[in-house]
């Protein structure tokens, strides 16, 4: 057979095979009607239009936020369900000990009770979308079939969406992602401003039949199943099949005065400012200096043909974090939202605006509550809730990196990860190399700042920023780091940062946000060859004199404060890295045990406050 008819065919399989998905679907589901999304503005309006008739959406004043809306969840429908969220793979050892794990029969006798019926006087919706460039080698697709006009219309944001996407998926094949809110319409009955199934929710991932089925959740990341379901945990496990990596990294572009260009890959847990470090703006004094964004949540890094790594954002745009972003935090994030946005959970002010804490200092008058309600400032609740969000389209980033669509994807040169810690951590230090690297990524931790996620203060272990995100085995994983940096002639550089050191009075010593770039600038020329450093008992570290002060008043004294290494809450550290070595024993690279007796010795022959200048000297 020839190429093209063999390619011919296939594509008729996979077309065909598509449609009796749908059709089986339809049959079981029994949705009232059927919708293939073609991703035109009509349709988009058509479907915000329908939305604002149901009383979910609510028209924001086109004089202040054109073409943009905001809408209530059930107010128990404002977050991902970790609890909820299932690896099914035949084997549970594939799954690890950091995911629940349900047998794919087990949990499919679950779906074929709760999901026959499910549509009822809804209308199914089919999303065809691509996660990446559309057509590059590293992009992959996906359909996601849904029963929520907001998932549609949230899609197209976060997505490359629509019928151009089909001939793709024809070729290419597919992710298969079914999402159910669970809230079937029986006739007569009146429907939920915000549907949802209040009790039960699935979020369950069948990595080797490549399926997502959502059920019970209208949330974004239990329903937007193209990014946390599909981007990272069914991505990871194809990523390792194939030989890439899926990663819960921002991608920035750093552009010095002379115009060189170096794009960075970096990874902190939630609550780290991720989204206000991929759009950061340099201070004045870093003139011609400019930080570019790629992407804030999600990269794809491949090896390219000269061994290099590149890296895609699988997404088209920012589902963010709305309290705390502000003209100061973040003005490209605030550019990214004057239109063309959905608001989730957000406070509406009188004049048809959006408001959150942190939005600006004083809290203004007349406000509706994310409850829906007026709200009473003294009642000493949030009027917007802390995990609101806004969905708005990258083109609007006023920092979009012009290569960010680019097929073959940008070359990373280094990788940061970051976490919130006020003491022991340094500021910025270089680790020895790779495998050194992926230690400090596996052990890499972040103290709690809301009671949710445990004890407020307490380090919780985030691999990678990966725990919640993992479609396989932590140790598979860490362990597919390690495999992957073996044969690069030229491996990115690796990178630790701590932006939130506090001094004695609790306060934050380092000035962040876009004084940040001080930090990046010395990461690109660490790259480059041109920094200095010295050898610390964790790594590479900056002197004083090896980072840039200009336009900043920063002591001697006040670096020197963020950049000891405290020997004994150092070891301490250490030690708590065990209890994750337990967890994944079986397998943990054994390259972890001696790294971790290098450091270990290392900072036992350290002086108790290892510094810069040591005393000797
Ligand atoms: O996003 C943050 N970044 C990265 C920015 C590029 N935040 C916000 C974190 C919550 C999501 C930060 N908060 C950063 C930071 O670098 N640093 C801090 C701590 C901090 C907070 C306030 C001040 C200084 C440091 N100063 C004043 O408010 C004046
Ligand atoms: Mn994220």
């Amino acid at each position: 057979m020839l190429k093209q008819d063999k390619a011919y065919k296939q594509a008729i399989d996979v077309k065909t095979e598509l449609e009796t998905w749908v059709n089986d679907l339809q049959q079981y589901l029994k949705p009232e009607k059927v919708h293939w999304c073609d991703g035109s503005e009509e349709e988009y309006n058509q479907l915000c239009q329908l939305l604002v008739d149901k009383g979910t959406f609510i028209k924001l004043n086109p004089e202040k936020r054109p073409n943009s809306y905001a809408c209530f969840s059930d107010p128990s429908d404002v977050a991902r369900v970790e609890d909820k969220t299932f690896i099914c793979s035949r084997r549970k050892e594939d799954a690890g000990p950091t995911n629940n794990w349900m047998a794919p029969d087990e949990m499919k006798k679950i779906f074929n009770q709760l999901l026959e019926g499910t549509m009822k006087g809804r209308t199914m919706y089919i999303i065809p979308f691509c996660m990446g460039p559309v057509g590059s080698p590293l992009s992959r697709y996906g359909i996601e079939i849904t029963d929520s006009e907001y998932v549609v219309t949230n899609m197209r944001i976060m997505t490359r969406m629509g019928a151009h996407i089909l001939p793709y998926i024809y070729e290419k094949g597919y992710v298969k992602c079914l999402h159910t809110i669970g809230a079937p319409l029986e006739e007569g009955q009146e429907d939920a401003k915000w549907p949802c199934n209040p009790t039960v929710k699935y979020i369950s991932h069948f990595p080797e039949e490549r399926l997502i089925i959502s059920y019970g959740s209208g949330y974004g990341g239990n329903a937007l199943l193209g990014k946390k379901c599909f981007a990272l945990r069914i991505a990871s496990v194809m990523g390792r099949e194939e030989g890439w990596l899926a990663e819960h990294m921002l991608i920035l572009g750093v552009e010095n005065a002379k115009k060189e260009k170096t794009y960075v890959a970096a990874a902190f847990p939630s609550a780290c400012g991720k989204t206000n470090f991929a759009m950061m703006i340099p201070p004045k004094e870093f003139e011609g200096w400019k930080v570019t964004t790629v992407g804030d949540d999600i990269a794809w890094i491949h090896k390219g043909k000269d061994g290099g790594l590149y890296a895609i954002n699988p997404e088209a745009g920012y589902f963010g974090v709305a309290p705390g972003t502000n003209e100061k935090t973040n003005p490209n994030a605030i550019a990214s939202i004057k239109e063309n946005t959905i608001f989730t959970n957000v406070a509406i002010t009188p004049d048809g605006d959006v408001w959150w804490e942190g939005f600006t200092k004083e809290v203004p008058d007349g406000l509706i509550d994310w409850h829906g309600q007026p709200y009473d400032k003294n009642s000493g609740k949030p009027a917007a809730h802390p995990n609101s969000r806004f969905t708005a389209p990258a083109y609007l980033n006023p920092a979009l990196d012009p290569d960010w669509d680019k097929p073959e994807g940008v070359h990373i040169e280094a990788f940061i990860f970051g976490g919130r810690r006020s003491t022991g951590v340094p500021l910025v230090y270089q680790t020895f190399n790779w495998n050194f690297g992926v230690y400090l990524a596996s052990t890499m931790g972040s103290e709690m700042t809301a009671a949710a996620f445990g004890e407020i203060g307490k380090v919780r272990r985030d691999p990678f920023a990966m725990l919640p995100f993992m479609g396989y085995h932590m140790g598979d994983y860490v362990n597919h780091w390690l495999d992957f940096g073996r044969d690069l002639p030229n491996a990115p550089r690796i990178f630790s940062v701590n932006w939130f050191r506090k001094d004695k009075d609790g306060n934050f010593i380092w000035p962040g946000f876009g004084q940040n770039v001080r930090v990046l600038q010395w990461v690109v020329n660490r790259v480059h060859g041109g920094a200095g450093a010295v050898e610390s008992p964790l790594g590479w570290m900056p002197r004083y004199q090896d980072l840039n002060w200009d336009g900043l008043d920063f002591s001697e004294e006040q670096f020197a404060s963020i950049m000891t290494i405290d020997r004994e809450p150092m070891k301490q550290e250490m030690f708590g890295h065990e209890e994750l070595f337990e967890k994944m024993y079986d397998k943990l690279p054994k390259e972890f045990f001696y790294m971790r007796e290098l450091l270990l010795s290392a900072l036992w022959r350290s002086p108790e406050k290892w510094s810069l200048q040591p005393e000797s000297e």
